[in-house]
């Protein structure tokens, strides 16, 4: 009899801290998507993460559901994926303790995203923060994860990840899959397009600095006009110009176009024209999504109903691994 070979696992997770942007839709969410028909795939809304830094309680529930509704919308299928939110299953902050206690002060003080943000929030530079890429680690190693597809900023939490794998199948015995980064060369790093040597960030406190994915038309490309470039006014990649290569990269994303082809379009046109043009390729693509977001989410029934499906089947995963771990500890087993 023929067996078929398992599927390789796939695990990824935002947080609802602000709207979904198009850093987030073609750093991830894409890759998501394509991802979901040849793999076992699962996918998270991390709100143990979010608490990170201040959220406002109302807000962060509306957020979770909404960001739930999106990831739909982008076309995750609830049908074909594993779709759940973080905090319905208390594995997660049940194994992040034990791997805590295998995680060194060092390598966690090293991780950039940490110090990123801890410069942004001097007044709540608190231990979650610093110990996020420990509960990211748990996220991932607890279904066996072959595959993490995020963007480029998240390489570091990847690679601290196997680590801590590594050191607990070497001290125990063989327990966790070590997983690997998936990462696409289009939609590696989208910048800030307020300053363009910083990445898009859904958190970021001016707005014109992203787009968001529920962002109107108008908005759209309002902000693509205001999009910081340089005074050379030349549609031409160019790394040392940060901005418009930014605004470049992301033309080719929303339109397929290559570099070549977007700078043969632009010869001898300035900015404006340009940055227009971008605005309204954006606009087209996620057209599609804000419709199908707005036929669903305020279906709150429909919502919970793959909340509540979700995390029964993540849960199932996640608890077996949790009970493996406890025993290669030395934990006493549950009462019976
Ligand atoms: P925050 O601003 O709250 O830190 P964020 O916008 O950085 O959030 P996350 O929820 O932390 O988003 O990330 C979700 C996924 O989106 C991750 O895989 C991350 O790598 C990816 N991502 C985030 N920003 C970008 C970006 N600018 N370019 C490409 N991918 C991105
Ligand atoms: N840390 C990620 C979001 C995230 C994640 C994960 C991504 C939380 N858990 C597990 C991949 C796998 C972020 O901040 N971008």
């Amino acid at each position: 009899m023929e067996t078929e070979a398992k599927k390789q696992t796939i695990f990824s997770a935002a947080q609802p801290s602000g709207n979904l942007t198009i850093g987030n839709y073609l750093g991830a969410i894409k890759n998501w998507v394509d991802l979901q028909d040849k793999f076992d795939c699962i996918y998270c809304v991390a709100d143990m993460h979010a608490i990170t830094v201040k959220q406002e309680p109302a807000l962060l529930r509306r957020r979770t559901l909404e960001t739930m509704a999106i990831y739909i919308a982008c076309g995750v299928d609830p049908e074909k994926v594993v779709l759940f939110v973080q905090s319905q299953v208390p594995a997660h902050a049940e194994l992040s303790w034990v791997l805590s206690c295998n995680t060194m002060f060092g390598e966690l003080s090293r991780m950039t995203q940490f110090k990123d943000k801890s410069a942004k929030n001097t007044g709540n530079v608190n231990a979650g923060l610093f110990t996020y890429p420990v509960l990211m680690a748990a996220d991932i190693l607890l279904y066996n994860t072959d595959l993490v597809p995020v963007g480029a900023d998240q390489k570091q939490h990847i690679e601290i990840a196997r680590t801590i794998a590594q050191r607990f199948n070497s001290a125990y015995s063989p327990t966790f899959t070590m997983p690997r980064e998936y990462v696409t060369k289009e939609g590696t790093k989208i910048m800030s397009l307020q300053e363009p040597e910083k990445k898009m960030s859904k958190s970021d406190p001016n707005p014109l600095a992203y787009i968001s994915l529920l962002d109107s038309r108008d908005d759209i490309i309002k902000k693509f006009k205001k999009a910081v470039t340089d005074c050379e006014a030349l549609v031409k990649y160019d790394e040392a110009r940060p901005g418009i290569t930014n605004l470049i990269n992301l033309y080719s994303c929303f339109t397929g176009k290559t570099v070549a082809e977007i700078e043969r379009e632009f010869d001898g046109r300035g900015y404006g024209d340009f940055k227009l043009a971008v605005g309204e390729a954006c606009a087209d693509m996620l057209d599609g999504v804000q419709n199908r977001y707005k036929e669903i989410v305020d279906d709150k029934a429909y919502l919970e109903d793959i909340m509540k499906k979700g995390s029964e089947a993540a849960s199932r995963i996640a608890y077996k691994t949790l009970a493996k771990v406890y025993r290669k500890v030395g934990f006493y087993p549950q009462p019976r």
